[in-house]
């Protein structure tokens, strides 16, 4: 069986296994990170996207080797589903030289311009204008890659998307706008911070094409992602794809989550994308239990080797302090 589900060609079957084992590498690497920061490891700050891994594990899958993403604060899934090291991006968090900066940047600087990652961001918003420009440079140059722009519902209310989408449709630039909205930017809910129940409507105000996906269904994903990227390839412009998802997790360390209850909490991890994949997987014969645990525990395996790695990894020398550095 070469293909199912009416996906996209290139989702072979070999490519849907990779997927389900990814969507595990990105939920082990954050539930690791959680750990360490809790023991006091790791140092500054992270946001994990626990619960969110089929959104970017779906959204990328539907891409093709040369189009390029941008990120945001909450952005290791992100980054490995573009094809990031979890050994590198594990030292990154740990401080030590052989992260991807030499242990000077942490959770919300990784970058992987090689594999068309073109860096988390610590600025809320900041990364819609990057992915306009990435788009821009595309049809400019006639480069052929698409750019998708992740971001978050807080970030849909800043000007800088508004700017960028407009832009992005007046000049018909090859960029997916990607709005993972998991329903709260820090404490704040997006129902209280947006008066419309659906952001992907916004797109409207801009002429272009705006949807909603269920953000557990990683098929409905990809589907939709790889309609809008191969749209956009095409010359008609960008498109704005709204994420119904959630973060598991507090919005970042030492966040009591006050602000919602346990219940809304269960009802979310009842909906898991990754248990719903491996269910689907399992009926479509892509997967037997038996092969499901054994790339789940590869996954665990490898991020247990990531871990290995940073720790053995040396920390920066003091005589280096200044290199690298912008500010
Ligand atoms: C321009 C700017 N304003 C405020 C902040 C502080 N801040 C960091 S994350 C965050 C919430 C962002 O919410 P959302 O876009 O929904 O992303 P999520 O954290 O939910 O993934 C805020 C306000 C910031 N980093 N940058
Ligand atoms: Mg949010």
């Amino acid at each position: 069986m070469e293909k199912t589900f009416n996906l996209p060609s290139h989702i072979t079957t070999d490519k849907l296994k990779d997927l389900y084992k990814q969507m595990w590498l990105i939920r082990y690497f954050d539930e690791k990170v959680d750990q360490f920061f809790a023991k006091g490891l790791i140092h500054g700050t992270t946001h994990l996207c626990v619960g969110q891994e089929a959104s970017a594990a779906g959204a990328i899958a539907a891409l093709q080797d040369i189009d390029k993403i941008t990120s945001t604060h909450r952005g290791h899934g992100h980054c490995i589903a573009k094809g990031a090291r979890t050994d590198k991006m594990m030292a990154e968090l740990f401080g030590r030289v052989t992260g991807y900066c030499k242990g000077k940047g942490g959770s919300m600087h990784i970058a992987d311009l090689e594999k068309g990652n073109l860096g988390a961001n610590g600025i809320v918003g900041g990364g819609i204008p990057l992915a306009v420009g990435a788009a821009l440079t595309s049809k400019m140059k006639n480069e052929g890659y698409v750019v998708l722009c992740f971001f978050g519902d807080g970030a849909s209310n800043e000007g800088s998307f508004h700017e960028s989408l407009n832009l992005a449709s007046i000049w018909g630039l090859p960029v997916v706008f990607i709005c993972e909205n998991n329903q709260y930017g820090m404490s704040g809910a997006a129902k209280d911070m947006i008066n419309i129940p659906d952001i992907a409507d916004r797109a409207g105000s801009y002429g272009i094409k705006g949807e909603v996906v269920d953000g557990n269904d990683l098929v409905e994903i990809i589907n939709t992602v790889y309609d809008a990227v191969e749209d956009a390839r095409d010359g008609n412009g960008p498109a704005l794809i709204e994420v119904k998802t959630y973060r598991w997790k507090g919005h970042s360390k030492s966040d009591a989550k006050k602000y919602r209850t346990r219940e809304e909490e269960q009802e979310w991890r009842s909906k898991d994308g990754i248990k719903r994949f491996k269910e689907l997987l399992i009926e479509e014969r892509v997967l037997t239990e038996e092969l499901a645990e054994e790339l789940q525990q590869e996954a665990k395996q490898e991020i247990e080797d990531a871990v290995r790695f940073a720790e053995n990894s040396k920390e920066p020398s003091i005589d280096t302090l200044l290199e690298d550095v912008y500010a």
